[in-house]
């Protein structure tokens, strides 16, 4: 008896074809013998219930990976949905998350993605209006009216381009959705995740010292897994001395979004006192070197954000010792691939990776749930109920934490969560629709 096995590995060969004899190869070890050559060691499963999750032969409708998906249109939106408390962080203040929304469509499927980056170039460089042209006018065009057989055959019509990983990031995010609905999948299931539910915690947005101390009780009593603390120059030791005499024990981070430079280093080792599991981006977003005397420097571990935009990235800064903790947002790395491949040399380095937030909708918040759910995402995310940032969302499911842990969500293939339309319709200020 022979078995058609299809499993996951990394790239440039995403999926491998297997016939697996069982009556000759019955055990576990000899399959996973088999294959060592062709797959990553750090995706061949331990257990078979690791390799059953991998195997879609079961679920694979006829001829899907055979055809691949050819995208007929897209549609693209900008969306606006108010914010229930304003988010302050040390380069601003959002009243408003505004994002670009696709939805790839082709061979009766939908894929559909939100964009990460900001109207304004403040997080990283890309805007939203810088976006919507390159969408428009350069990487939607290329893709529409041809087939793939999986999301990797993208690369070469997004790898051309310098930067823009956050618009990339949307068109191959789309894509991964659509293919996974075509696998009968849920998208963790093709990512390879080993998770149901994900540890998530909360990021809270610059306040007083006694609204902030509200807060961190509220997310504490809700069961949240870590508390993340915004600062700034002149909002940092006090805040975080406050927050940690009033809970001398939970699970403590600060998020400083490249405030701090060279000459702050006397700050930065003040906060060694207080027991933080990390200090994300205290320097400038394009800098590894001057992170690596600085964490040579601290006790804390440095947790790298906005510095992070590649795989390539991740190994110098790792080799560089600029600091021991990735934070992976897929939608500012240009993707799923990108992700992975983060996420792949973060656990080579020994490295743990959590999985940060852009305050997205419940579109993002979904793929970054699928995500997190992969190995080596070892400390808790960003991905906290949605209802703490929106009165209603643009999705039919509430995507709501329960003892600081999200659950995958599961309506169907892919995401798992779907477009509440009549709500989306009030909340789109821009629709355009992209053919051939
Ligand atoms: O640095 O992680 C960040 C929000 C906007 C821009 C940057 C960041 C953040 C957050 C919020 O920390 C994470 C979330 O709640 O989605
Ligand atoms: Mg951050």
């Amino acid at each position: 008896m022979s078995l058609d096995v299809f499993f996951f590995a990394r790239r440039p060969v995403p999926w491998i074809r297997l016939t697996v004899n069982l009556s000759t190869n019955p055990k576990l070890e000899e399959f996973e013998r088999s294959i060592a050559n062709v797959v990553s060691p750090l995706f061949i499963p331990k257990t078979r219930t690791e390799i059953e999750m991998n195997d879609v032969a079961h679920n694979l409708p006829v001829g899907a990976l055979r055809h691949g998906i050819r995208i007929e249109a897209a549609e693209l939106r900008i969306v606006s949905l108010p914010l229930l408390t304003p988010f302050v962080i040390s380069t601003g203040t959002m009243t408003c998350k505004t994002f670009p929304l696709l939805v790839l469509k082709g061979e009766g499927l939908e894929g559909i993605a939100e964009a990460v980056m900001d109207p304004t170039p403040d997080y990283l460089e890309e805007t939203i209006v810088g976006a919507m042209g390159f969408l428009r006018d350069v990487l939607l065009p290329s893709i529409i009216g041809k087939r793939f057989l999986s999301p990797y055959e993208l690369e070469p019509y997004l790898a051309p381009w310098r930067g823009h990983r956050m618009s990339k990031a949307v068109v191959e995010m789309a894509f991964w959705d659509m293919w996974a609905k075509s696998l009968n999948m849920p998208l963790k299931g093709v990512l390879g995740g080993i998770r149901d539910k994900v540890d998530v915690g909360v990021s809270l947005g610059i306040a007083p010292i006694e609204k902030t101390l509200d807060r961190v009780d509220e997310a504490v009593a809700s069961g949240y897994k870590r508390t993340k603390l915004k600062i700034a120059q002149g909002h940092d030791i006090k805040i975080v001395a406050a927050v940690r005499a009033r809970h001398p024990d939970i699970k403590l981070t600060v998020d400083a979004n490249t405030d701090y430079g060279l000459v702050d280093l006397p700050t930065l080792q003040r906060l060694d006192d207080f027991n933080l599991d990390y200090i994300e981006q205290p320097l400038a977003f394009d800098d590894f070197f001057d992170h690596a005397q600085v964490q040579a420097a601290l006790k804390t571990a440095i947790c790298l954000d906005e510095s992070i935009r590649c795989a390539s990235d991740t190994r110098k800064a790792l080799e560089m010792r600029a600091g021991r903790v990735i934070n992976i947002k897929v939608g500012r790395v240009g993707g799923y691939a990108e992700a992975r491949a983060i996420h792949d040399i973060s656990a080579a380095f020994g490295a743990p990776v959590w999985c940060g937030g852009m305050l997205e909708s419940g579109i993002g918040r979904a793929h970054n749930i699928h995500l997190a759910t992969l190995a080596n995402f070892t400390k808790p995310g960003d991905t906290s109920s949605a209802s703490r940032y929106f009165k209603r969302d643009i999705v039919n499911e509430q995507l709501e934490a329960t003892h600081g842990e999200m659950s995958v969500p599961a309506i169907g293939a892919g995401i798992g969560v779907t477009l509440d339309h009549t709500y989306l319709a009030t909340v789109t200020d821009h629709f355009e629709e992209i053919r051939k």
